[in-house]
């Protein structure tokens, strides 16, 4: 580094290296001199943290979606840097997945040089910094973001990273998005420390001892008790204080809408996985004391709702959902706290105070155990191709039955197949199963980008729908992948279109137009390449699979070519829309 060199853009990067980001997923423009200077003058130093490595990105919504899967995975946020204006309107819907998914990720990009003729290093040099001074860069992202800043002198540039990246771990994490003019990232500055550890994210919340014991009580007296959750497993610990109240009570457990592995999918007591309900579920109809913890759709009311007269509690990391602006569940209590925390302390004041009924709890659990063992085998059942073709469950049991004991990452975006997914793959490790936890689709593509580098050790697979596929801007994601040593095993569910608008339209006119005509703009054809594009790009190992009997084999095939550190794309051709 020449001597005494240090900016603004130095002090962000040495800010982002004590707050433990290991990388900053990128795609770069006018506004990022400094940052690029700055890291070339490190090079070469012995930094300590180092400097993030940059990944870069070609596309912003791979970037984005990167830090968010490698932030789920490894729990520790990421940074991304976008381009002005442009490029934070490019992460388009991955802001709102990482919101969604409550997912830590801070997000930098810079702004327009402020000054026109040279007034201050970094000043105007450039057409487009014309072009690119926009009156509320940070407004675009205000409906998505946690918090959001411009660093305005680099005398506090590491307080602002800090703070921001405690906002963000916070619970409910999130993203956070902070500005810099090109002027104040060229700021000189003689080199300074902050103390990282001044900024740990608010420690967990736990109940209070009324609604502990009113919670316990409730579960412990109920004759039909039910658990259900969409996102406790964010924090694999908190699955094993599920699985422990569950046990000692005997309490059957769904998830709904999870893009979480949130209780073992092999448990006598995992009692079935929802998401878009179209009938009456049974249990929720005839529960007495509902649980529900850590979930935004714990029911759909059109099509399946609890008794009215069903005493229901809701203990959540984001009780209330303010970010929601319709939300509610008529529950009598609604407690924050941090589900991990809060079960255990239900579970302790049960063992404690509670006397329970060790009878009715144990011809419960018989009933549970017995009434899921068969819902299960009804499920086997289906595990089949039908009419010669492969179908989304016997292509999930395909993909359980080869990832059985490898310790595989599963990614999914499999869309109308999520159910399918979560029914056949059955994960039961917490923390093998992943989902955006957001309706913006094409995370998958740069999420097993991220979910591979915070987890070298592990495979990834992705399983997604066509449609997601590309969404996912597949050139891109499969190129990075290629260039940062990071590969995965994608199987795409190809029904070569996109079943879910059709689901849609036919759930409101079942029996309109579009129906009777099968006219509802959402197929593909003629079909592309869609594994070619991922060799052309990133020069993955690409198949297309139609023979059900060939399938195993293909899989297995293509997994043996991600282990050797290639990626393989796989598409399996369904039943079309
Ligand atoms: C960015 C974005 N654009 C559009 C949609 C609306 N949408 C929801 S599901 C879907 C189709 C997804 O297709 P595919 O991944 O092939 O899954 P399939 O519906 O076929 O199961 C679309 C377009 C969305 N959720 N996100
Ligand atoms: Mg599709």
């Amino acid at each position: 580094m020449a001597a005494g060199y240090y900016t603004t853009s130095t002090a962000f990067l040495e800010a982002l290296a004590e707050a433990g980001v290991k990388y900053v997923f990128a795609n770069l423009g006018s506004d990022h001199p400094g940052i690029i200077e700055a890291l070339a003058q490190a090079r070469g130093q012995e930094r300590e943290p180092p400097f993030p490595r940059l990944i870069v990105c070609p596309h912003e919504t791979v970037a984005l979606s990167a830090a968010h899967a490698y932030a789920s995975v490894s729990r520790t946020p990421q940074a991304v840097l976008v381009h002005v204006d442009a490029g934070t309107q490019n992460m388009g819907g991955a802001v709102s997945n990482a919101m969604r998914g409550r997912v830590p990720v801070l997000i930098f990009a810079g702004t327009a040089p402020y000054t026109l003729a040279g007034e201050l290093p970094g000043s105007r040099t450039e057409f487009i910094h014309w072009i690119q001074d926009v009156h509320d860069q940070r407004g675009i992202m205000r409906g998505y973001v946690k918090y959001d800043n411009e660093i305005r002198t680099g005398r506090n540039v590491k307080q602002l990273v800090h703070r921001a990246m405690q906002i963000a771990r916070s619970e409910p994490a999130g993203p956070v998005y902070l500005t810099g003019p090109r002027e104040v990232m060229e700021e000189p500055l003689e080199p300074y420390a902050t103390d990282p550890a001044h900024y740990s994210p608010v420690a967990p919340g736990a109940l209070t001892q009324a609604v502990t014991q009113e919670i316990a009580t409730a579960l412990a007296g109920a004759s039909r008790p039910l658990i259900i959750t969409s996102y406790l497993g964010r924090n694999p610990g908190a699955v094993p204080a599920l699985v422990e109240l569950a046990e000692l009570l005997a309490i059957p457990v769904i998830e709904s809408a999870a893009f979480h592995m949130n209780f073992p999918g092999d448990h006598p007591l995992h009692s079935g996985y929802q998401f878009t309900t179209t009938q009456q579920n049974p249990l929720l109809a005839e529960a007495d004391v509902i649980l529900v913890v850590d979930s935004d759709v714990p029911w759909i009311h059109a099509s399946s709702r609890p008794a009215p007269d069903a005493a229901i509690y809701g203990i959540d990391i984001d009780p209330l959902k303010p970010d929601m602006p319709m939300w509610h569940i008529p529950a009598r209590r609604f407690a924050a706290a941090d589900s991990k925390e809060a079960l255990a302390q239900v579970t302790r004041y049960v063992l404690d105070h509670v006397l329970i009924v060790q009878g009715a709890v144990e011809v419960r659990r018989a009933q549970v155990t017995a009434a899921n063992r068969a819902r299960r085998d009804a499920l086997d059942a289906l595990e089949r191709p039908a009419d010669g073709m492969i179908t989304p469950r016997y292509l999930t049991a395909c993909v359980r039955e080869l990832l059985a004991g490898t310790g595989a990452i599963v990614l999914t975006e499999a869309i109308t197949s999520y159910q399918v997914v979560a029914e056949h793959l059955r994960a039961s490790r917490p923390g093998s199963l992943l989902g955006s936890g957001g309706g913006s689709l094409g995370w998958a593509g740069g999420g097993a980008v991220g979910a591979k580098l915070a987890s070298p050790e592990r495979a990834v697979v992705c399983l997604t729908g066509d449609g997601s596929y590309l969404f996912g801007v597949p050139s891109s994601a499969q190129w990075v992948a290629r260039r940062y040593g990071a590969p995965a095993l994608t199987i795409i569910y190809d029904n070569h279109g996109w079943a879910a608008p059709k689901f849609s339209t036919l759930l409101v006119h079942a029996e309109g137009a579009a129906a009777a005509a099968d006219d509802f703009h959402v197929s593909f054809e003629p079909a592309a390449d869609l594994p070619g594009v991922a060799r052309a790009a990133g020069d993955a190992y690409a198949v297309t699979v139609s023979d059900p009997q060939a399938l195993p084999l293909a899989l297995k095939d293509a997994l043996a070519v991600v282990q050797g550190g290639r990626s393989a794309v796989v598409s399996v051709q369904l039943p079309p829309v």
